[in-house]
């Protein structure tokens, strides 16, 4: 028996563990009722009375070892487990900052701000102005006859029915004031949002935006005007990008003209983008008619200037290849998140 009692104190001196469930594990062993102590309580019974003494000591000092140890071990796997809680509730201080999801600019944000960019580095300033115009500014001024259709119900919002209040149609509305307030040399560019009364499709909206440019000085000619929108082409599509100018008409521009860039799909080989003509019409374009100079007290006699005009909705569709001009204005999610490397 005393053989026994010294190979448990032995192994009660020995015992470790690192889960409150080995420590649990090791008290039934020892300590319950059906353990190897109270089985040595039994046994003592039958021990011999002189022996009894010192026997009974060596039990009670195994006992009192055991029921030690089995408290020590679980307080330390207690306060082990403990502190590794609070570290764990702590802030991370290691942990990166600001990993919210920022938002993502429009598609439509981003076209405009590169190409304001594109003219502020040659020396353009950006104007703006009123979205809701007179006659004057938005028609008159600019050359339109009075009876052109553009000043029809059917193609402006009128506002309150009043015919000499109505949405732009047009920024060239800006600049008219630009050059009523300030004499040249003018080098400006007006990008905003204007309206024309048209049924929603794919392909037109009733509310899009523009850029318009005016460049007037002494002596700037159409020659001018084909470098600087060709210094455009290639900054908004590529420096391989070619352009061509085919005759147009429009009110205030004269001689007037379309713009095309070769197709920033194929280069000009032909594609389903370009249908196989090799060319993507991209804006207006011309010499500012003097009698629109005239109207805004310019001498047109001393100088000239160039103006152009485009869609950005029409740009972006290009370069992001989106078919349905009505994506910009739904503010779908699934479509503005596609735009989120774009800022
Ligand atoms: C002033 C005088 C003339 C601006 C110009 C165009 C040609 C043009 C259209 C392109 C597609 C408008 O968005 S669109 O529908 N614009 O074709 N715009 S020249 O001419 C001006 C501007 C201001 C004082």
């Amino acid at each position: 028996m005393l053989d026994k009692i010294n190979a448990l104190l032995e192994e009660v001196k020995a015992f470790e563990a690192n889960t409150p469930e080995e420590a649990e594990a090791f008290r039934v062993k020892m300590l319950s009722k059906k353990g190897e102590i109270p089985a040595l309580f039994q046994d003592f019974k039958s021990v011999a009375p002189e022996d009894r003494k010192e026997m009974g000591k060596k039990l009670n000092e195994l006992k009192q070892a055991a029921t030690e140890k089995v408290n020590t071990v679980k307080a330390q796997i207690e306060a082990a487990e403990g502190s590794r809680k609070q570290a764990e509730d702590k802030p991370d201080m290691t942990m990166p900052v600001n990993f919210w999801p920022i938002g993502s600019r429009h598609p439509l944000s981003v076209i405009r701000n590169r190409i304001n960019n594109i003219f502020q580095r040659i020396g353009f300033v950006i104007s703006e102005g009123p979205e809701i115009e007179d006659d004057w500014h938005n028609f008159s001024a600019l050359n339109f006859p009075e009876e052109h259709p553009a000043r029809d119900m059917q193609d402006t919002f009128f506002v309150e029915k009043n015919p000499d209040i109505a949405l732009r149609t047009h920024t060239s509305s800006v600049q008219v004031r630009v050059m009523e307030s300030q004499q040249p040399p003018i080098r400006t560019i007006s990008p905003g949002r204007v309206f024309r009364n048209e049924a929603i499709s794919a392909r037109a909206h009733c509310i899009f935006h523009q850029v318009e440019g005016l460049y007037i000085d002494e002596a700037v000619s159409f020659a001018d005007m084909k470098q600087t929108l060709l210094y455009f082409a290639r900054e908004m599509f590529g420096e391989e990008t070619k352009i061509r100018l085919r005759p147009s008409f429009f009110p205030f521009t004269e001689p007037s003209a379309e713009m095309d860039v070769s197709c920033t799909l194929c280069g000009g080989k032909g594609c389903p983008v370009c249908k196989y003509s090799g060319w993507i019409e991209i804006m207006g374009c011309g010499m500012v008619d003097p009698n629109v100079l005239e109207n805004c007290n310019i001498d047109s006699k001393k100088y000239t200037g160039y103006a152009f005009g485009m869609g950005i909705e029409r740009i972006a569709m290009i370069i992001y290849q989106i078919h349905d001009l009505r994506m910009f204005f739904e503010n779908d999610l699934r479509f503005l998140k596609q735009f989120e490397a774009a800022n």
